[in-house]
C-alpha cells in the first residue's frame, strides 16, 4: 500500500469519544441541525448516512455537513464512495458487503479515511491488513434503528477486537447513556449512538452528556 502522508484528521481519530451517525429517517430536527448541534457540544467525527435520497440530495447535503464540520470534525460518508469522491469527503465507512476496501482505497487515495464495519476480531484483523482506519463493531445491543443489524454481539467482544488490532475500534448499536459505560470500559476508543441522540429534544444537551460520561471514564 502506498505510504499515507501525515494527516491531522487522521491522527485525531484515536482521541475521538462520541462520533455521531445522521438518521434523516429518526431525526426529529433535521440530520443538519442535529450535525450542528453536536459539532457545537464537542463531537469530533460525523458520518453521513442516507438510505433513501437520491445522489443529487445526498451531494447537496453533503456539501452542507462538510461546510459545518469544517476544521472541527471529521466528515465520512456511509457505504457512498462516489459521493465522497464528489464533496472531498475525509473519508468513507463501509460494511462487509459494500466495495471491497482495496478497491474502495485505490479509488480515494492513501490520505482519506476508511472504516469498516466488523463483527469478530477475524473480521477486525483481515480489516486492519486491508487498510482500514478504524473498525466499527456491532451492533453491541439489540436495536432497532438498522432492521438487519442482527441480534446484539455483547460489550464482551469489544475487549476481544482491540487485543486483537492497533487501529482504533468505534462501539455501535443500541449504545444509550445507561449503558455506554460498560461499552467505554470494554475497551471502545469511541462509540456511536443514533437514536438516542437524534430522537432526543436537544441534541447539544445529549451529546454534552454522552461525551462527558465517555471522558470520565476514558480518563479515569
Ligand atoms: N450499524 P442506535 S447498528 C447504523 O451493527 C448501525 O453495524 C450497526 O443505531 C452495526 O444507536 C446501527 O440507534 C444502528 O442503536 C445504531
Amino acid at each position: 500500500m502506498k505510504q499515507k502522508n501525515f494527516n491531522p484528521k487522521n491522527s485525531l481519530l484515536k482521541e475521538i469519544d462520541f462520533y455521531l451517525v445522521t438518521d434523516s429517517g429518526l431525526s426529529k430536527k433535521g440530520i443538519l441541525s442535529d450535525v450542528k448541534g453536536a459539532v457545537e457540544s464537542g463531537c469530533r467525527i460525523v458520518q453521513y448516512r442516507e438510505k433513501s435520497k437520491n445522489t443529487k440530495e445526498m451531494i447537496y447535503e453533503a456539501c452542507e455537513i462538510k461546510r459545518i464540520c469544517s476544521e472541527k470534525a471529521i466528515f465520512l460518508i456511509n457505504d457512498r464512495i462516489d459521493v465522497a469522491l464528489a464533496v472531498d469527503a475525509d473519508g468513507v465507512h463501509i460494511g462487509q458487503d459494500d466495495m471491497p476496501i482495496e478497491t474502495a482505497r485505490r479509488l480515494l487515495g492513501p490520505d482519506k479515511i476508511i472504516g469498516l464495519s466488523v463483527h469478530n476480531s477475524e473480521e477486525a484483523i483481515q480489516a486492519e491488513k486491508n487498510g482500514a482506519d478504524y473498525v466499527g463493531v456491532g451492533p453491541i445491543f439489540d436495536t432497532s434503528t438498522k432492521k438487519d443489524a442482527g441480534k446484539g454481539i455483547g460489550p464482551a467482544r469489544i475487549r476481544e477486537v482491540k487485543n486483537a488490532i492497533k487501529v482504533p475500534v468505534v462501539a455501535i448499536g443500541g449504545i444509550n447513556k445507561e449503558n455506554c459505560n460498560l461499552v467505554v470500559e470494554s475497551g471502545a476508543d469511541s462509540l456511536v449512538s443514533i437514536s438516542a441522540i437524534v430522537c432526543s429534544d436537544d441534541v447539544i444537551k445529549e451529546t454534552k452528556i454522552f461525551i462527558d460520561i465517555i471522558q470520565k471514564i476514558k480518563r479515569g
